[in-house]
């Protein structure tokens, strides 16, 4: 059995994603970020840095428990785990590898700024334009190199991998980060062809409050999630 430290995010739903492509069995542990789960000893133990996904597989290597976060990791380890979602082929199971450290390191992290500046801060009136553009612009440009790749194939290393299943969820929340598939039509046909598959529209309770679903984090909630003052709602919703 694996325990999996969830919250309602992108990130945690590639794992979630991974899981039920491999009919592993797993228990949802419910973490929640905006009341400050993610700070507290016990997860820090799991995650030294305090964020979701995460898992404790109690059948790890050699039969023992085992703790693994990023969500690069833990889906190479689920894969490793299975021999199943990487290509049997060495090569191409190393361009897989590739795409899921590109995905950490680049889509990701733009998609997480852009939606930062674009919606959280805006709907505390703070209009840093400079940021707010420098992310958006780079967040635009991983759907560039995406689309690119998968002009002239359906998924990104040929056969349907962890590559596609790490970058996949974030596709399905583009316009929060200021992006249309529209625009990037290799990606929204490989993205449906990925949200076709059952295992791509499971669906866990969503525990957040309205505050939270609605990107519209209170005060405290803020805080517990970006570990700073909120700014003063002065101006209200931005447009
Ligand atoms: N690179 C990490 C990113 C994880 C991440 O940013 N998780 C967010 C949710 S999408 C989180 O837990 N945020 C809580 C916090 O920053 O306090 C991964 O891919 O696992």
């Amino acid at each position: 059995m694996i325990d999996f430290f969830y919250y309602q995010s992108p990130n945690a739903r590639k794992v979630l994603i991974a899981l039920e492509e491999l009919e592993l069995p797993y228990s949802i542990r419910w973490v929640d970020i905006t009341k400050g789960d993610q700070h507290q000893p016990e997860f820090r133990a799991i995650n030294p840095n305090g964020k979701v996904p995460a898992i404790v597989d109690h059948d790890g290597p050699s039969g023992r428990p085992m703790a693994l976060f990023e969500s690069g990791a833990i889906l190479e380890y689920l894969a490793d785990k299975t021999g199943r979602l990487l290509p049997r082929d060495a090569a191409l199971a190393w361009e897989a590898r590739a795409w899921v450290y590109w995905q950490a390191a680049n889509q990701g992290p733009m998609a997480g700024q852009a939606t930062h500046f674009l919606r959280y801060a805006a709907d505390r009136g703070v209009d840093d334009s400079y940021a707010r553009d420098r992310y958006l612009r780079e967040a635009a440009r991983t759907y560039e190199v995406l689309n690119t790749r998968l002009d002239d194939r359906d998924y990104l290393v040929g056969e349907y991998s962890i590559a596609d299943i790490m970058c996949f969820p974030w596709t399905r929340v583009a316009d929060g980060h200021g992006v249309s598939l529209d625009d990037y039509p290799a990606v929204k046909t490989w993205s449906e062809r990925i949200k076709a598959r059952p295992t791509a529209k499971v669906r866990i309770e969503d525990r957040r409050d309205e505050a939270a679903r609605q990107s519209a984090y209170t005060d405290e909630q803020w805080e517990q999630l970006f570990g700073a003052p909120a700014p003063n709602r002065t101006s209200g919703p931005a447009s």
